[in-house]
């Protein structure tokens, strides 16, 4: 079936900031929509989020010119493609925008149609979402589908939360739970009691932008006990049902090569931040670190990886942007061994397939990421299933925009039966004693 109508709309996102809807129209009766999300701690080499700038609406962060572009220069180039051919959508689009980081149109009109093209797609096709996905990923649907660990934000802190840690992510990670719906209810067992945990300390309960509780911790360490404090409160034990993952989100604190963190009263060289990370990693049962340092740091990712020699997972986030020549730098650099996937940083669907690909083909894990802004449409969850991801960082056990996409993935669990296999986390338990 091919594209009668694209139409656009401003709406909010989950921060209460603009974000653009598209809506694919195949024929009067089969449409479908997509929103897109959007970060705060971005990279400096994401594709373009188009904002309007004009400082009499939402402070200059209007997207009215990304829907206009939608309107006015995607739709009437689409309009008539086969809604199933999603490559020569994209290519339709990255030509049409013809700059390096869709600065012409940008990424979050572009992405917002990509999306809802995809979604269209599986309405075609009368298949689930998920499963649409992988077809058009080009993993064979008659194998069983892989569940995917989720890393759960539960202490938010930097850019996401003014007032606590200057790490911006503290997650646990739940393994060895024999069903994703398993494994939700042990994670969410703990969040319950890490909420104790931060009563008694005297503190607010009030969370961060990804859900997580955000107290004015007095060190970038202490949320690391709480962790711990709650796991135990809950009954489980840390470093055997539950590891812990870090996102510093480390470019934020960076200056002039230095590390500022402002909670702990240090300037650290980025060998000293390798240390700093190191040893917690022998302190704590941390199995994964995402931007553990600046996005142009790449001896400070190498010497981290090879500091921690392949028993932890190093993740690129800001590091890579998702995109496939930033991955290739850090091949060749030794720079990681897991690449973050948030299809907004590249712009497309077809594109984000590519970054996945390359990642896997030289052994690297993936996680499919949401974006800090999120919205009410559950993508990731279909994605990271559709994908065989392994994992999947969602946000936290509250908020409407996070349990959606934990409730989406239940719900694919469930539909799938025995097709469904709980993903195993590839560095577990190789690292960090008990406390
Ligand atoms: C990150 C993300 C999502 P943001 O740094 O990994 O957690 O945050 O969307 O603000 O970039
Ligand atoms: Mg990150």
């Amino acid at each position: 079936m091919n594209i009668a109508q694209i139409t656009a709309q401003e709406l909010l996102d989950s921060r209460g900031q603009p974000t653009v809807e598209a809506t694919v129209y195949l024929d009067e009766r089969l449409k479908a929509s997509a929103m897109v999300p959007s970060g705060a701690s971005t990279g400096k080499l994401e594709a373009l989020e188009m904002r309007d700038g004009d400082p009499d609406r939402y402070h200059g962060k209007g997207v009215l010119r990304a829907v206009q572009n939608i309107t006015d220069t995607i739709a009437p180039a689409l309009i008539g493609l086969d809604v199933t051919d999603q490559q020569a959508i994209d290519r339709r689009m990255i030509e049409l925008d013809a700059t390096e980081n869709k600065s012409h149109l940008g990424a979050n009109a572009i992405l917002a149609v990509s999306i809802a093209c995809l979604r269209a797609g599986a309405l075609v096709r009368q298949v689930p979402f998920f499963q649409y996905t992988a077809e058009v990923f080009g993993k064979p649907t008659d194998e069983p589908f892989l569940m995917p660990i989720p890393l759960i934000n539960v202490l938010n802190g930097g850019k996401h939360a003014i007032g606590s840690s200057d790490f911006q992510e503290y997650m646990i990670v739940p393994v060895g739970a024999p069903t994703f719906a398993e494994t939700v209810r042990w994670a969410a067992e703990v969040f319950q009691c890490l909420k104790t945990v931060v009563r008694d300390r005297g503190w607010p309960t009030t969370v961060g932008d990804e859900g997580g509780y955000a107290p004015p911790v007095g060190s970038n360490e202490e949320p690391l006990k709480l962790i711990v404090q709650a796991l135990d409160k809950a009954g489980y034990t840390p470093g055997v049902e539950f590891m812990i993952a870090l996102d510093p989100a480390a470019s934020e604190c960076y200056r002039d090569g230095k590390y500022y963190l402002e909670k702990d009263g240090l300037e650290l060289t980025s060998s000293e931040m390798v240390d700093l990370l190191v040893d917690w990693t022998r302190r704590y049962p941390i199995v994964s670190i995402e931007d553990g340092l600046d996005q142009e740091d790449w001896e400070g990712f190498a010497l981290l990886k090879k500091k921690t020699q392949n028993k932890v997972q190093i993740v690129g986030d800001d590091l890579f942007v998702t995109n496939p020549e930033r991955v290739r730098m850090g091949i060749e650099r030794n720079a990681a061994n897991c690449v973050l996937i948030k299809a907004n940083q590249i712009g497309t669907i077809t594109e984000t397939f590519a970054t996945i690909h390359l990642a896997r083909e030289h052994g690297m894990t993936t996680i499919i990421s949401h974006r800090s802004g999120e919205t009410e449409l559950p993508f990731e969850a279909d994605f990271a299933v559709g994908t065989d991801a392994g994992q999947v960082k969602i946000g936290s056990i509250s908020r409407s925009e996070r349990i959606a996409e934990y409730n989406e993935l239940m719900r694919i669990e469930r539909r799938l039966g025995d097709r469904a296999v709980m993903a195993n986390f590839p560095f577990a338990r190789r690292s960090g004693a008990r406390p």
